[in-house]
């Protein structure tokens, strides 16, 4: 049976960097004109005054300074407050995949073989478009690639599962090459008026070609890959299609992104902390030696608590990527940027770990090894 190759990677950013001071004073003229426009039901107690948000606290509880955006103009408008994304015809590519192929375009542009050698395409991102036709099918059909797409959606952990879907179907002989594509638009499912949350996520797109290890020049050996997921309501998007049946919902608001933050810091830390020492040990690796750690960017305190009991020492920013100050939490594709910005130094034989985890929960392990 073949074996598996992370071939060549890619990587859109949006043209649109929103800094944590531009969000904070379009977050607070909202609070100011909210709280002065119920200034009298707020004297009588009735309504409950908004906090303003701060830019030192975020960057204290996340990490994040900045983050890209499909679209800037509706973020810092107090009145608007949500991306402004105008609706394409049907005989337009979406955004979403249009940002896909971006990224689709980059990895291929590495990889230096030709589209003919891709055998399906599959599009794994926390939230797609639309129901159907699958944005994967619409990305195979924009770079002219043959076979079959699917989209798949495991919240954070998107990409890693993407990767061992990639990888099973190359070493079970379905196609000879996958492009795995992550297109994440976050900005589309948060709720800019939360002060919990305005500030955690930011959009991009990166893209993975897995092959066979027979048909590989260079990239990185797959050493393998573990998936594990365990419910939890601690991260929830309740939008859906039965949204507008439901009687109670009626009228109600579009229904975003919300979060339990603290006790999803508690739960997820010790569960993804043990799942990759356990899955390194269980393929001869010992997690102490491993050279780089490329996790999901979920927040700074968190990634480095888990590179800590990984690494079993406190890890220096070479060895446990933090993007997540330039880029913020983008979902599933968080781990594949900080692989894609930070692998050039390895040499053959060098190890490393791409680890994902987020909503469901869900997280993956994938281990490789540069050939
Ligand atoms: N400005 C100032 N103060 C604030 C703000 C703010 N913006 N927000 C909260 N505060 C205050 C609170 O009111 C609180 O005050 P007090 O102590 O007086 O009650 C204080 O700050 C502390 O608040 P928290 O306890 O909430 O703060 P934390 O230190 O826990 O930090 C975090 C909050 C950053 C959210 C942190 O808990 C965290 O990062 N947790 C992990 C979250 C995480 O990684 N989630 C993963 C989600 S990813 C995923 O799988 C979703 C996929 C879908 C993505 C696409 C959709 C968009």
């Amino acid at each position: 049976m073949s074996k598996a190759v992370i071939a060549a990677t890619g990587l859109y950013t949006p043209p649109y960097s929103l800094s944590n001071a531009e969000l904070v004073e379009t977050f607070n003229a909202y609070v100011e004109r909210f709280n002065a426009a119920n200034a009298e039901a707020i004297e009588a107690g009735e309504v409950q005054p908004l906090q303003p948000s701060s830019v030192e606290f975020i960057e204290k509880a996340s990490g994040i300074k900045a983050r890209f955006v499909v679209d800037k103009t509706g973020l810092v408008d107090p009145e608007v407050m949500r991306p402004v994304i105008p609706e394409r015809p049907n005989d337009q590519i979406s955004v979403l995949a249009e940002i896909a192929v971006e990224a689709a375009k980059a990895a291929i542009a590495r990889w230096g073989k030709p589209v003919s050698e891709i055998g399906a395409v599959i599009c794994a991102a926390s939230n797609m478009q639309r129901a159907y036709p699958a944005m994967a099918i619409e990305v195979q059909q924009a770079l002219g690639i043959d076979g079959f797409a699917f989209d798949m959606n495991v919240a954070c952990s998107s990409a890693t599962f993407g990767i061992k879907t990639a990888a099973d179907f190359v070493t079970s002989g379905s196609a000879k090459a996958v492009l795995m594509v992550n297109p994440e638009i976050c900005s589309g499912h948060l709720n800019f008026r939360d002060r919990d949350s305005h500030f955690i996520f930011g959009d991009v797109a990166t893209a993975v070609i897995v092959e066979r290890t027979e048909d590989a020049t260079g990239g990185w050996d797959i050493l393998g890959t573990r998936l594990k997921t365990q419910f939890s309501n601690n991260i929830r998007n309740n939008f859906g299609f039965l949204n507008r049946a439901a009687p109670e919902g009626m009228g109600q608001a579009d229904k975003l992104f919300v979060q339990e933050g603290r006790k999803v810091f508690r739960e997820v830390v010790p569960m993804v902390s043990e799942m990759i020492v356990e899955h390194a040990n269980d393929l001869g690796i010992d997690p102490h030696g491993l050279k780089r750690l490329w996790l999901h960017q979920a927040n700074i305190n968190m990634n480095e608590l888990i590179g800590k009991r990984v690494l079993g020492r406190e890890p220096t920013r070479a060895e446990n990527v933090i993007i997540l100050d330039e880029y913020a939490n983008t979902s599933s594709a968080g781990s594949i940027i900080a692989f894609h910005k930070a692998n050039d130094d390895f040499a053959a034989g060098e190890t490393g770990l791409i680890c994902s985890f987020g909503a469901g929960y869900s997280a993956g392990t994938v281990f490789v090894r540069k050939r």
